[in-house]
This record gives C-alpha cells, sequence and structure tokens, in this order.
C-alpha cells in the first residue's frame, strides 16, 4: 500500500544519503592523500603561518641572532679565489645570515594588527616568508660545490617566486590601512620591510653573479658604473611608455659630470632612477594639456660626482606640487592618478619588479613611488629631497653615498 511504498522509499532515501556521504568522505580522503596535492600544500601553508603567528619559539630564536650586514667596500676589495673557495665561503654566510633576516621579517609580521595580518593577500605574503625560512634553514651545511649549485639554484627559485611581492604589499595594505588608527604604522612596516627586502636580494643576487665572469663586475658590483648611461636607458624606457599612455612625451636631457664612473651597485638606482624620471614626465605632459610634444618643457638631469657622494637632480617644468600636497607625496598609496584610469589588466598586476633590467612598471597609480625610493636611499646611506615651486616645476635631488667613498659607505 502507499504506507510502505513511503516506508521503502524512506529507507532507499536514507540508503542514498549514506552513499553520498560515504562518497563525499572518499573524495576528501582522496584529496587528502593523492589529490590536488597544491591545494593541499596552500593549506598546510596556511595552517603554518597561523600557527606561526601565535607560536614561533624557533623563529623568534633564528630572529634574535646577531645579522651581519656586508660592507660592499669589502665586496669589491675582496678578490676572487682561483680555486672557487670565495664562493663557498658566500655560501656559507647566505646559509648563516638568510634564515636571521627572514626570521627578523617574519617577526615584523607579526607586530601588525591581526586584522591586517588576516588580510589574504598579506596572509599570502607572510606565508611565503615562512616557507623561504624554513626552506632556507633546513638546507644542509654547503660543504662542496654540489651542495652550492644546489643551494643557488634554490636561491633563484626563491628570487623569482618574491618577485611580485611589493605588488601583492602594496594591495594588501591598501585593502586593509582603513583599519588601522595609526598611519606612521604602515609607514614604518613597509619602509622596514621593503629596505629589508632589497637587502636580502641583493645578498642573494651577488652570491649567484659571483658565478658569473662579467666585465667590469664584481659579483653585483659594476666596477666602473657610468651614471649617465643609467639614466638614459630608463630616460628612453621612461619616454616610450609616456609615448604609449599620452602619445607624446617631453626630450630628457642630462648634463653635469656626465663621464663620471666609479663603482656602483645598479640594483637600488635601477629601480629609483626610473620612478623619478615618469613622475617629471607625468607631471610635464598633464601640466601642458593640448601642447604639441615639440613645445613641452624638457625633463633635465643633472649629475653631480664627488669623492664623498654622487647627486642626481632631476628638474621639471611640470607645474609643481601643490602646498596642500607636499607632505602627503611621500606616503605609501598616496597618488593623485585616479586609477579608473589605468589600463590593462588591474591596477596592480604591473607594478615594480626588481630585476635587474625588468620593466618598473606603469606611468603611476599606486603611490610607491616616492615612498620606495625615498626609504631605498635612506638605506643606501643618502637621502631624497623634493624642492618643488608651486605653478613652475619640481627639483628632486637624490643623494648616494659612494661605496668606496672618503667619508664610509652604506651596509647591506
Ligand atoms: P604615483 O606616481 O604612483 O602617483 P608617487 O609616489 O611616485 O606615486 O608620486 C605621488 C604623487 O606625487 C603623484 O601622484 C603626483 O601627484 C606627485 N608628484 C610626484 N612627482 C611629481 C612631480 N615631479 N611633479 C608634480 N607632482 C609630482
Ligand atoms: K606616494
Ligand atoms: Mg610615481
Amino acid at each position: 500500500g502507499e504506507f510502505g511504498s513511503n516506508v521503502l522509499y524512506s529507507i532507499q532515501k536514507q540508503n542514498h544519503m549514506k552513499h553520498v556521504a560515504r562518497v563525499a568522505l572518499l573524495e576528501t580522503r582522496t584529496v587528502a592523500q593523492f589529490g590536488d596535492s597544491r591545494i593541499n600544500h596552500q593549506l598546510k601553508e596556511r595552517q603554518r603561518t597561523i600557527n606561526s603567528f601565535f607560536n614561533h619559539t624557533s623563529i623568534d630564536k633564528v630572529a634574535a641572532q646577531p645579522s651581519v650586514r656586508l660592507d660592499p667596500a669589502t665586496i669589491l676589495y675582496s678578490g676572487k679565489s682561483p680555486d672557487g673557495s670565495h664562493i663557498l665561503r658566500s655560501a656559507q654566510f647566505l646559509h648563516k645570515e638568510l634564515p636571521v633576516r627572514i626570521a627578523n621579517r617574519i617577526a615584523c609580521f607579526r607586530t601588525l594588527p591581526f586584522i591586517v595580518v588576516c588580510n589574504p593577500t598579506i596572509m599570502a605574503v607572510h606565508e611565503l616568508y615562512i616557507r623561504a625560512f624554513s626552506m632556507l634553514s633546513e638546507f644542509p651545511a654547503i660543504t662542496d660545490f654540489k651542495l652550492d649549485k644546489q643551494y643557488s639554484e634554490m636561491l633563484r627559485d626563491l628570487l623569482d617566486d618574491h618577485r611580485d611581492e611589493v605588488t601583492k604589499l602594496a594591495s594588501g595594505f591598501q585593502e586593509c590601512r582603513k583599519y588601522i588608527k595609526e598611519e606612521k604604522l604602515v609607514q614604518q612596516f613597509l619602509d622596514q620591510t621593503l629596505t629589508s627586502r632589497l637587502g636580502i636580494r641583493m645578498l642573494a643576487e651577488h652570491h649567484l653573479a659571483l658565478h658569473q665572469e662579467q666585465p667590469n663586475h664584481v659579483g653585483i658590483i659594476n666596477t666602473a658604473m657610468k651614471l649617465k648611461e643609467v639614466v638614459d636607458y630608463w630616460a628612453d624606457y621612461s619616454r616610450q611608455i609616456a609615448e604609449h599612455k599620452y602619445g607624446k612625451t617631453p626630450v630628457i636631457k642630462c648634463n653635469g659630470h656626465i663621464t663620471a664612473s666609479f663603482p656602483y651597485i645598479q640594483i637600488p638606482i635601477d629601480y629609483i632612477i626610473p620612478e623619478l624620471l615618469k613622475n617629471a614626465v607625468r607631471a610635464t605632459i598633464e601640466s601642458h594639456p593640448g601642447t604639441p610634444e615639440s613645445s613641452l618643457p624638457p625633463v633635465t638631469v643633472t649629475i653631480a660626482n664627488n669623492d664623498v657622494d654622487f647627486i642626481l637632480r632631476v628638474s621639471d617644468r611640470g607645474g609643481g606640487i601643490p602646498h596642500h600636497l607636499l607632505n602627503h607625496v611621500t606616503q605609501y598609496h598616496f597618488t593623485t592618478a585616479s586609477h579608473s584610469e589605468e589600463e590593462g589588466a588591474g591596477v596592480f598586476s604591473t607594478m615594480i619588479s626588481e630585476s635587474n633590467h625588468g620593466p618598473s612598471g606603469p606611468m603611476h597609480g599606486f603611490g610607491f613611488g616616492l615612498p620606495t625610493t625615498q626609504a631605498y636611499a635612506e638605506y643606501l646611506g643618502g637621502n631624497l629631497t623634493i624642492e618643488t615651486m608651486q605653478g613652475i616645476g619640481t627639483d628632486v635631488y637624490l643623494r648616494l653615498k659612494h661605496i668606496d667613498g672618503k667619508k664610509g659607505s652604506f651596509r647591506i
């Protein structure tokens, strides 16, 4: 009867549900055991990150060890040993030093308010650091060239994995800085993270570069860097992206000590120079709407070189920085570019990558150019000052100490 078939239906349904549950259980097991190891890996990483936020004795222990900062002049004059033992020594130095520096970065993440740490993009960067820490600290002692080769390959991979980190930090903090009452906290965290990251990358790149024979180079140090050539390279680059964006671009002139040549590390100035030039070019174009290319006032770069430091002045006639904005332009995320203006695949997708001669991102839009440049300049024992004539134009002065200068240098 009707009752019987109802019971039957209900039993069938129960069995069906049991079956579904069993399949689901099986599927979970399969995923866990053999399945998508990447998802699995990500989950594990996340768990590790969260654990490390609360429980951090091993990382703290390493962070408490002293960090040794390298003097570029010592690198420059230390020379190579024909048996390659300088390469092994370099690997052994990094093997000890990098975990300490990474552990300090992780400790710094933990000073952030929890609501910031929980931002998925910030968490992804935090995870990258924890992963780097375990890879670097678990690597065996480097006693021969075979191990050095493996170590160097790992360094190369880590450098690549961390390439978009600044973009991620920029977008992560943009999402969550509204929760942070103290503005200074963001500025301090980013200054510290970005400059320390620069140092770590320079150390790693230096070790990798020691394996190659490049004329005029000791590792990452270019022993006869012609500053004007570096300026010209990035001037072409900045003009090209302006041409692409606005259909016109001012001339960039270079004067002063244009034949100056001295030892220096190009990695940081390959970031700084294009940022300053892009700002000057953009201001020139945007403050002269409707002006044909041939009538745009030029951007002028003046080089001054002496036995203590070298100075770069970027002068533009781009209308200057209004009084009420002057205190804001060196803050992270402050920009007068409207994001909707940015074309292409997302605002943060094309930003800064500090590969040696890599593209330095779009014209503007992240508000990271000046603050990062200022933080780098100070890390390098120099400074960045802005002199603006509101209504006319701006002069930006970049002063950097020589690495073999009379008054000492910075340490990496
Ligand atoms: P972004 O270029 O992404 O906006 P920056 O930190 O490089 O970020 O610059 C911040 C802001 O400072 C710019 O949006 C612009 O308003 C102002 N600025 C920077 N350089 C100049 C300059 N040379 N002339 C006029 N304004 C400038
Ligand atoms: K800014
Ligand atoms: Mg800029």
